[in-house]
């Protein structure tokens, strides 16, 4: 048997309100899978390994310090097991160890943005909260893209960009990443508090690269005020995902935000943009350097919504359960492009970030461009491959975000 099925475990049990503020476990909890009080049982994670070597991710926390995660499985072979849920807020007691795996723990804090939000996305008829997010554990990785199968190469791509050279060794501290894009619902939390949620010098930075905090530089690059951000929101009649007043779309993804917004939403709940590193390690499967998110396959209309899947921009963000990354993570590839803190250089993987020990390239090269990842609705395959760098700095109807956190 090359795979287990997965064991979920219900814990039920009350679950204590503590305000509004929840306070995650440390990375040692998420391991050891100690942590705080009651929790309810999650949703299993990823799949397990196939190959045995490796068990899958955990399950993720709920939303209300509910939901510790079920322990990913080994596989047939006796592989490492699954990391542990995540917890829930109130710290619930975390999930079932996986076989040979760890249990879950604590949870990881929501942001403002989380706060009285339907539980709406996922897949069809799921229902999940939009703000779970799941832990990357972090590791070293062979980022970008190598050239020559013949070199034990495993993601050469021969239409691929010269700007994905040379595939080098990066390394990423854990961290946790939202599992879903910053849905409309959430980014109208953002518009309620502005201007009031602009951030202030400082903020959002990764917590182990200095220089990475929002620049007061870059007020001036945010609307005035409440007003202005509806109109930027408005950037395109026929294919923005905001809507004035809630509506239909409150669960796709948010789209016309230029990076300095994408970083503004993210610094004011709580998280920061992900790192270039950080988002290609989590949409790379780390080690497994994978093509795609969910493995080697080419993409198809179960996988993602992209070019082959009617074109769509307004899909519900977790729409496609067949395209979920290795640590629980959906659309990395496809829907809407997603924003990272980079500044683009064409030559960076060569220069500075050739040696990426938790790196950003903070140099402005490019008109003051930034990365985006991940390809959208209007992308073609290869384009949704984990390497595949673009980059620009306005707003677009095919750019959205997702936020990165701290564990
Ligand atoms: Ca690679
Ligand atoms: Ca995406």
């Amino acid at each position: 048997m090359n795979r287990m099925g997965w064991l979920l475990v219900l814990v039920v049990a009350t679950v204590p309100t503590i305000g509004s503020c929840r306070l995650g476990p440390s990375l040692d909890d998420y391991r050891s899978g100690s942590g705080g009080g009651p929790g309810v049982g999650g949703a299993a994670g990823a799949s397990g390994g196939a190959s045995g070597s490796e068990g899958g991710a955990g399950g993720i926390g709920g939303a209300s310090g509910g939901e510790g995660g079920v322990g990913g499985i080994g596989g047939a072979s006796g592989g490492e097991g699954g990391v542990g849920g995540i917890g829930g807020a109130a710290g619930g007691e975390g999930g079932a160890s996986g076989v040979g795996g760890s249990g879950g723990a604590g949870g990881i804090a929501y942001g403002p943005s989380c706060e009285g939000l339907e539980e709406i996305c996922g897949p069809a008829g799921q229902k999940q909260n939009c703000c779970e997010n799941a832990l990357v554990v972090g590791g070293s990785f062979p980022m970008g893209r190598c050239e020559d199968p013949s070199e034990s190469c495993t993601d050469s791509f021969e239409k691929g960009d010269p700007n994905e050279l040379p595939e080098h060794t990066a390394t990423v501290a854990s961290f946790v990443l939202d599992r879903f894009e910053v849905t409309v619902g959430r980014f109208r939390r953002f518009l309620e508090a502005y201007p009031m949620s602009k951030p202030s010098s400082s903020a959002g930075a990764h917590p182990l690269i200095p220089e990475t905090g929002w620049r007061s530089a870059w007020d001036s690059k945010l609307p005035a005020d409440k007003d202005k951000l509806m109109v930027a929101l408005n950037c395109n009649a026929a294919t923005k995902t905001w809507t004035d007043s809630p509506g239909s779309f409150e669960a796709m993804p948010i789209n016309c935000v230029d990076w300095y917004l994408a970083f503004a939403f993210c610094a004011w709940d709580g998280g920061r943009l992900p790192t270039e590193a950080e988002w290609e390690y989590a949409a790379a499967g780390g080690e497994e350097n994978r093509r795609y998110p969910w493995g080697a396959t080419a993409p198809d209309a179960n996988s993602a919504n992209y070019v082959a899947s009617d074109d769509k921009p307004f899909v519900v963000v977790g729409s496609y359960p067949d395209g979920m990354g290795r640590w629980g993570h959906y659309d990395m590839a496809g829907s809407v492009w997603e924003w990272v803190f980079d500044y683009y250089g064409t030559a960076w993987y060569g220069e500075g970030g050739l040696n990426c020990d938790n790196c950003a390239n903070l140099t402005s090269s490019w008109s003051g461009h930034r990365i985006r990842r991940g390809g959208g609705y209007k992308s073609a395959a290869g384009e949704l491959r984990a390497v595949s760098r673009a980059s620009d700095i306005g707003a677009s109807p095919r750019y959205g975000l997702r936020c990165a956190r701290s564990p």
